[in-house]
């Protein structure tokens, strides 16, 4: 998309993935109505799709020429919309009684607030497994199958027990701790809870796209540093935000004693962090050649954000 604004490169990249979004979920009479309706609910309720984008960005930087990014951008959708299922279903259940007990997300009443929470919590796994159907079906060209054995096994591990679940067990175990939370562990804490999804969708399109060991070695580093970055931010914007434009409740950390950038550094400090986070997350990519590509954009984004 050359010479496109970025708000225009996001708003059809994010077109593209809503498309795509709707016809990968099952449908009735193979799923039963009441789930269907449930998925459907908080995946239609709008997320800015950050880590499709990243994808799609990925492949299109890694592929180079306008007629290339085509094809990489088809052979990355799946894993693209694959990625955004997993985050659907994370924040369906971190939205339960049982975890934030929050009712207010991407501007609409919680899933469980509308569904109930029995079919709220089938809503995420329903998300949770068909996002590995869609990874692992086969592909049109038989010369993706390693390449979607490798996305498989790096999505796999970025949203399992040592990665978002694992950050997710950190997190629900330091309620409470406050500023006693040491720096390394809350950063241990984001890099697995939201950092490795987000670095899994930048480098699963790296992969998709057939980009080599250095590229693919490079856009993880960018996307662990943008990980990180994009939940300083956000803690940021808990403190700083407000509930409207989040279309989450803000205040909810300080709320709970949870341990965030700004409790442990101070919000001075917390702006500074994310700007060394995105200035490492440029030199990945410039190390490869790549930090004139809408990776780069879309790194001033997370930093700039308001929701
Ligand atoms: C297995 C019961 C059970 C629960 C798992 C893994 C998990 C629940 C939750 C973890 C993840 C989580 C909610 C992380 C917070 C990350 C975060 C800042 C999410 C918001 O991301 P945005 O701003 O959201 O990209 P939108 O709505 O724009 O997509």
């Amino acid at each position: 998309m050359p010479g496109a604004s970025l708000s225009e490169y996001l708003s059809a990249r994010r077109a593209q993935v809503d498309e795509a979004l709707v016809r990968v979920l099952p449908v009735a009479p193979a799923c039963p109505p009441g789930l269907h309706e449930a998925m459907r609910y908080s995946l239609d309720a709008g997320g800015k799709r950050l880590r499709p984008i990243l994808t799609l960005a990925a492949a299109e930087a890694i592929a180079g020429s306008t007629a290339s990014a085509v094809q990489a951008i088809a052979a990355a959708l799946p894993a693209a919309c694959a990625i955004e299922l997993i985050h659907t279903y994370s924040l369906i259940h971190d939205d339960l009684p049982a975890m934030d007990d929050d009712s207010l997300r991407r501007g609409r009443p919680t899933n469980h607030v509308v569904h109930g929470e029995g079919m709220a919590i089938l809503a995420g796994d329903g998300l949770l497994t068909e996002a590995f159907a869609l990874l692992a079906a086969e592909p049109r060209d038989p010369a993706l199958a390693a390449r979607k054995i490798r996305t498989i096994h790096l999505v796999t591990v970025a949203a399992g027990a040592c990665g978002m679940v694992g950050g997710q067990a950190i997190d629900l175990l330091a309620v409470g701790a406050g500023a006693s939370f040491t720096e390394q562990s809350l950063q241990d804490m984001h890099a697995r809870k939201t950092g490795a999804l987000i670095r899994a969708a930048a480098v699963a399109g790296a992969i998709m796209a057939g980009g080599t060991d250095d590229a693919i070695d490079a856009v993880g580093q960018f996307g662990r540093h943008l990980g990180l970055a994009f939940q300083i931010i956000d803690d940021i914007l808990d403190v700083e935000g407000d509930t409207q434009a989040l279309g989450k409740t803000a205040g909810k950390d300080a709320k709970a004693g949870k341990p965030t950038y700004p409790s442990i550094y101070g919000l001075a400090a917390s702006r500074t962090l994310a700007a060394e986070r995105h200035e490492s997350a440029l030199a990945a990519l410039q190390a490869v050649g790549l930090h004139q590509s809408r990776l780069a954009d879309i790194a001033s984004w997370v930093i700039t954000r308001n929701n």
